[in-house]
C-alpha cells in the first residue's frame, strides 16, 4: 500500500515535483500575496463624494451601461434623463433578471454580491441597497481591501480637476494606502484648453508655446508634484499617437513632461490606443479601441533611456509587439490588461505571452476600478487566470527538468503583484516579510512611513 501523503505540507524550499501539489501551491501563493493595484480611478476616503461605492454605482459602471443599450429598449437620451437609482434598476432588470449575466462586467457584480452573502438572483435591489447603506465607511473599506487582497491603491489625479484641487489644496492627510498618480491627459491631449486654464491661474503661457510657456508649465507641474507626491505621471493616448510628431503634444513631452520626469525621478505611464467618443451619446461608455503604434513607445524609450516608462496598450493586436519592445528597453515596464482586455480569455493569452517573453519582469494586472467594491471582482477574477498561466509555466519547467520551490513561487508572485512596481517608482521593498497575511497587516500599518526615494536604479 502506498502511504497517504495528502496532508503533508511541503516545506518552502522543497522542490515541487507533483503536478497537483504544484497547482495548489501556486493558487495559494497567488491568492495570499497582497496586490499593489497600480492604476484605479478610486479615491482615498478623504476625497468625500468622489468616492464611489455601493450597488447603484456598481450597476451604473460604464461597462454595464454600454451592455444595457444592447438589450434594453431605451435611447441614451432617455437613459441619461433617469436618476441614478432608476438607471441601476434598469441595468439590473435588463442584464440580471431578463438576461443571464454572462459578460465579464456583469459576472463581476455577481462576484461582489456573493462576496457579501447577498442574493445574486434577487428580483430587485432592495436588500442589496439596505446592506450597503448599513455599512460603516471605515470598516467597509477595510473589509473590501481584505476581500480583494489589495494592500495599496493608486488613484488617478487630475491637476486640472476643480473638485480634486479643492481637496488637495486643503492640505488634508490621506489614507496612506491610497497613492497619487498625476494624470496628464488635459495637458497632452487638449493643449488649447490646458493653456487657457493655466493662463486663468496666472501662469504666463500661450497656445503657441512661445516665450516662457514651457518653463511656466513645468512650474505648474512642480507645484502639483509637491502637493500630490505622485508615484508616477500618466497619460492616455489615442490609437494614432506617434512620436516624434509635429504637434503640441510632442513639444510638451520634450520640453515639459520628460524633463519633469527626469528632474523628479518619476516614471511616465503611457496608456495607448483609446478612441475617445466613438459614440458620444453613450458618454463614458462611448469610448472605443484602435490598434496603435508600439514604435512610438520604442522611440520614447530609446531617446530617454534615463526615464522609466510604464506602458499598457488597449488593443489585443499590440500586446506581442509591446513584449518585444520591453525586451529591447529595460526602461519599459509593461502593465495590466486594460479595459476591453480585462476579460479572462484575453488576460490568459496576454499573461502567458508575457511570461514566455519576459519571465516575471512585468505587472500582470491593474484593476481600473471606479467603484470601491469592484476591487473584489477584478482581483478575484484576475488572480484565477494569472494562477493558471503561472502554473502552466512551472509545469513546462518541470517537464524540462527543473522543479520549483514554494519560496520561488512566492518570490515570483510578489515580484509581479508589487515588487516590480515598487522598484519602478522607488518605493521601499515591502516583500521581505515571509508570512503573507502578516505582511498585509504590516503593509497597511507601515505604509504611511514609505517615501518615494528619487533616483532609484532602473530595473535591468
Ligand atoms: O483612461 C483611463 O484611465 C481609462 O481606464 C478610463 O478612461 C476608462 O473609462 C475606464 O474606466 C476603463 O476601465
Ligand atoms: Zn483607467
Amino acid at each position: 500500500m502506498t502511504a497517504d501523503t495528502t496532508d503533508i505540507h511541503p516545506t518552502r524550499d522543497e522542490r515541487l515535483t507533483d503536478g497537483d501539489e504544484l497547482r495548489r501551491q501556486v493558487a495559494e501563493a497567488v491568492n495570499r500575496t497582497p496586490v499593489f493595484d497600480i492604476h484605479t480611478h478610486l479615491f482615498a476616503p478623504q476625497f468625500g463624494a468622489l468616492n464611489l461605492s455601493g450597488v447603484d454605482e456598481l450597476l451604473t459602471y460604464h461597462y454595464l451601461v454600454a451592455e444595457t443599450f444592447r438589450s434594453a429598449d431605451i435611447t441614451p437620451e432617455n437613459f441619461w434623463r433617469m436618476s441614478k437609482t432608476e438607471q441601476a434598476d434598469l441595468v439590473w432588470r435588463t442584464l440580471f433578471v431578463e438576461n443571464t449575466p454572462l459578460s465579464e462586467a456583469a459576472r463581476g457584480v455577481v462576484t461582489v454580491l456573493d462576496a457579501f452573502g447577498l442574493d445574486t438572483s434577487a428580483r430587485d435591489l432592495k436588500d442589496a441597497r439596505a446592506f450597503f447603506r448599513s455599512q460603516g465607511a471605515a470598516s467597509h473599506i477595510e473589509r473590501v481591501l481584505d476581500l480583494a487582497g489589495v494592500s495599496d491603491v493608486v488613484m488617478t489625479n487630475d491637476p486640472f480637476d476643480a473638485r480634486e484641487a479643492k481637496v488637495w489644496e486643503g492640505g488634508t492627510e490621506f489614507d496612506a494606502r491610497f497613492h497619487a498618480a498625476m494624470r496628464m491627459d488635459v495637458l497632452l491631449n487638449g493643449w488649447p484648453q490646458a493653456a487657457a486654464a493655466l493662463a486663468s491661474l496666472g501662469y504666463r503661457v500661450d497656445v503657441e508655446m512661445s516665450g516662457a510657456t514651457a518653463r511656466e508649465v513645468r512650474r505648474f507641474l512642480d507645484v502639483w508634484i509637491a502637493r500630490m507626491s505622485p508615484l508616477y505621471m500618466a497619460v492616455s493616448l489615442p490609437d494614432d499617437f506617434t512620436f516624434p510628431a509635429d504637434d503640441a503634444r510632442d513639444r510638451l513631452l520634450r520640453e515639459v513632461v520628460l524633463p519633469s520626469a527626469r528632474a523628479h525621478a518619476m516614471p511616465l505611464a503611457l496608456m495607448v490606443g483609446v478612441r475617445r467618443g466613438v459614440n458620444p451619446s453613450l458618454r463614458a461608455a462611448g469610448d472605443g479601441v484602435g490598434r496603435a503604434s508600439v514604435v512610438a513607445v520604442e522611440r520614447l524609450c530609446a531617446e530617454n533611456s534615463d526615464v522609466r516608462f510604464l506602458a499598457t496598450f488597449l488593443s489585443r493586436e499590440n500586446q506581442h509587439e509591446l513584449c518585444v519592445a520591453a525586451r529591447k528597453f529595460a526602461n519599459l515596464l509593461p502593465f495590466g490588461c486594460w479595459w476591453f482586455l480585462n476579460n479572462p480569455s484575453i488576460i490568459s493569452e496576454v499573461t502567458r505571452e508575457r511570461l514566455e517573453l519576459l519571465g516575471a519582469s512585468f505587472v500582470p494586472q491593474h484593476s481600473d476600478a471606479r467603484v470601491l467594491e469592484q476591487l473584489i471582482y477584478k482581483w478575484r477574477h484576475s488572480r484565477a487566470v494569472v494562477a493558471d498561466a503561472l502554473t502552466e509555466a512551472y509545469e513546462r519547467l518541470l517537464a524540462s527538468g527543473r522543479a520549483v520551490t514554494r519560496a520561488e513561487i512566492e518570490r515570483d508572485v510578489r515580484r509581479m503583484f508589487s515588487g516590480n512596481f515598487r522598484k519602478w517608482v522607488g518605493l521601499a521593498d515591502a516583500s521581505h516579510a515571509e508570512g503573507d497575511a502578516d505582511e498585509r497587516a504590516r503593509l497597511s500599518g507601515a505604509a504611511g512611513t514609505l517615501t518615494v526615494a528619487g533616483g532609484s536604479e532602473l530595473n535591468g
